[in-house]
């Protein structure tokens, strides 16, 4: 077991800045360039979605809750890079950007958002319930650690058959002090299940620090207790979390469950709607000035993989994206309300609205006449 650090650590938690230069960019190969790149594309991919999404809820477009990644880029797209098409990622409600580098189409996204049959959940889920068997996410989740145990149950599931998938389950720091996490890596550590549990340490839950909420707030050390490997990664890197999680993933898929904390931020407020009066001036300029998205295209300027025309291709590239997303959401019907029902149940139920809690789902079966007995 090793429960460990990944880089050198700043008092702040953050990894100290490694003196980077051209000739380091010279010495990648083209495959290297372009997975620099992609990160890239896709953190911005996510960035300019989650502004337009918080747009669109200011316009009334959006409903209901709605929570963004936005300062979780490099996070998301690190951590999903470790994955194989067929493996499973179980996620809480802030997953937009989780569904979208998991590869469904940014259009069926943004129209779940509008609530709108052409959505992933059909309109029904809305930004808390994007689900997605054939690319295998299976939730958004709205109970804080709600994902938790029923992503320990596939990872059972997955060993039961035999199978060479592995589950990836992330969450937030303040899930770390549920009592179902704690339970799920217990069983997990015990049948050695294939699964990371992945922890976003953005530092808060809702308006809540780590350090008032969590008496060990180094979360990665929680594994220590379930004799579980684990580490934390500076998640405003995305490379160094690409890294973690192919380490990560490959434990896992090795049958060993594996803890990983990623150190982020959150550049907004909870969800849309949280001015985040909690926080004062000084820090949201640090927030800034520490931008994963910004830091990161600097740094591939710096090091000469991307120039300022390149940078300024994929920004219109991207925002193209966003717009076609957002005009597709706006045109999908919104579906019937006849429907509301049709998809609370696996099984299927009787598609009555009128129905009270309590009542029966099906007739009951007629009694046997006693006069036929026997
Ligand atoms: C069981 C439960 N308790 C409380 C809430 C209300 N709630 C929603 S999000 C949240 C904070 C969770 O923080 P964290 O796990 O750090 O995730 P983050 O929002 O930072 O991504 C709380 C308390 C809830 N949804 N479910
Ligand atoms: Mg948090």
């Amino acid at each position: 077991m090793t429960n460990q650090m990944h880089a050198p650590r700043t008092p702040a938690g953050r990894a100290a800045p490694k003196k980077s230069t051209r000739a380091k960019a010279a010495a990648r190969t083209p495959a290297e360039v372009a997975r620099l790149v992609g990160f890239y594309r896709q953190m911005l991919l996510i960035r300019r979605f989650e502004e337009r999404t918080a747009r669109s809820y200011t316009q009334a477009l959006i409903g209901g809750y709605c929570h963004l990644n936005l300062g979780e880029e490099a996070a998301v797209v690190g951590l999903l890079s470790a994955l194989s098409p067929t493996d499973y990622l179980f996620t809480n409600y802030r997953e937009h950007g989780y569904a979208i580098i998991r590869g469904i189409d940014p259009n069926r996204v943004m129209a779940e958002l509008y609530g709108r049959t052409d959505g992933v959940s059909k309109g029904w889920g809305g930004s808390m319930h994007m689900f997605d068997r054939g690319h295998r996410l299976l939730g958004g989740y709205g109970i804080v650690g709600g994902q938790v145990p029923l992503a320990t149950g596939a990872a059972l599931a997955i060993d039961y058959r035999g199978g060479n998938e592995i589950v990836m389950c992330t969450m937030g720091d303040g899930t770390a002090n549920i009592g179902a996490f704690h339970e799920s890596l217990n069983i997990a550590a015990l049948w050695k299940l294939p699964i990371v549990y992945v922890i976003i340490n953005n530092r808060l839950g809702m308006g809540t620090s780590v350090e008032r909420s969590s008496a060990e707030p180094e979360l990665f050390r929680r594994a220590t207790s379930y004799r579980m490997e684990s580490s934390r990664v500076d998640g405003l890197d995305p490379i160094a979390v690409a890294d973690a999680s192919a380490h990560a993933v490959a434990t896992a898929r090795d049958g060993h469950p594996y803890l990983l904390e990623v150190v982020s931020e959150r550049l907004r407020g909870h969800s849309v709607v949280d001015p985040a009066k909690y926080r004062t001036e000084a820090e949201v300029a640090q927030l800034r000035e520490h931008d994963p998205v910004v830091t990161f295209g600097a740094r591939l300027v710096r090091e000469g993989v991307l120039d300022a025309d390149a940078l300024a291709a994929i920004e219109l590239e991207v925002t193209a994206r966003v717009d076609e997303a957002a005009a597709f959401a706006e045109s999908s019907p919104a579906p019937d309300v006849a429907t509301l029902f049709d998809y609370n149940y696996a099984s299927a139920v009787p598609n009555d609205s009128r129905r009270l809690p309590g009542e029966p789902l099906f007739e009951p079966e007629p009694l046997p006449d006693p006069g036929e007995a026997t």
